[in-house]
């Protein structure tokens, strides 16, 4: 059973990725996605990055789609969205706020390799405001004053660069949290 702030994150994160706006995510929407992001960094297909790229995009979409497409139409409907998460994910019952990235299903910790890829987050390489505007950018978020406006909440620490712990902790906020948690702006 999700908490009310969860499900209305995961209702949004459902309309950034349907970038077609067809009321389902496709692999189509995904692949849309990738696209943007990459071209923006300059890799055209069939370039080797993009190549590898679309690799991991198929692998984690056939694995989210076993999860997650219980009628087999190819595609993911708000309801199955919906059912996916409510058994991957448990609410923050007490909201004591103690959300640990420990505490995600494997699922989704793998989505956390793919948010550091995309903004080009290692373990000795952290992302500015500039790096995570142009992560937003793809997904058709209103950049500038709103990228901005996120950035300052999940450099936790105030050093001007979202390092690979805060994005874990802020990973885990965003899926898990029911209360005012910095990692709910993760997507702006
Ligand atoms: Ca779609
Ligand atoms: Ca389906
Ligand atoms: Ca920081």
């Amino acid at each position: 059973m999700l908490g009310t702030r969860q499900q209305e994150k995961l209702d949004r994160l459902f309309q950034l990725i349907d970038i077609d706006g067809s009321g389902f995510i496709e692999f189509s929407d995904m692949k849309g996605v990738m696209n943007r992001t990459l071209s923006q960094d300059g890799h055209d297909i069939g370039s080797p990055v993009y190549d590898a790229a679309e690799v991991m995009l198929r692998w984690l979409w056939e694995a989210f789609k076993g999860e997650a497409d219980t009628d087999g139409d190819q595609k993911i409907s708000t309801n199955e969205w919906s059912t996916v998460w409510s058994a991957q994910l448990s609410a923050d019952e007490d909201g004591a706020g103690d959300v640990l990235f420990e505490d995600l299903p494997a699922l989704v910790r793998r989505t956390h390799l793919i948010l550091a890829q995309a903004m080009g987050i290692n373990a000795n390489r952290g992302a500015d405001l500039a790096t995570y505007a142009r992560f937003l950018t793809p997904y058709g978020v209103p950049v500038a004053a709103q990228a901005e406006a996120a950035f300052q909440r999940l450099d936790l620490d105030g050093n001007g660069l979202i390092s690979i712990d805060e994005l874990q902790q802020l990973t885990a906020e965003f899926f898990l949290s029911n209360d005012d948690a910095p990692g709910n702006s993760l997507f702006g």
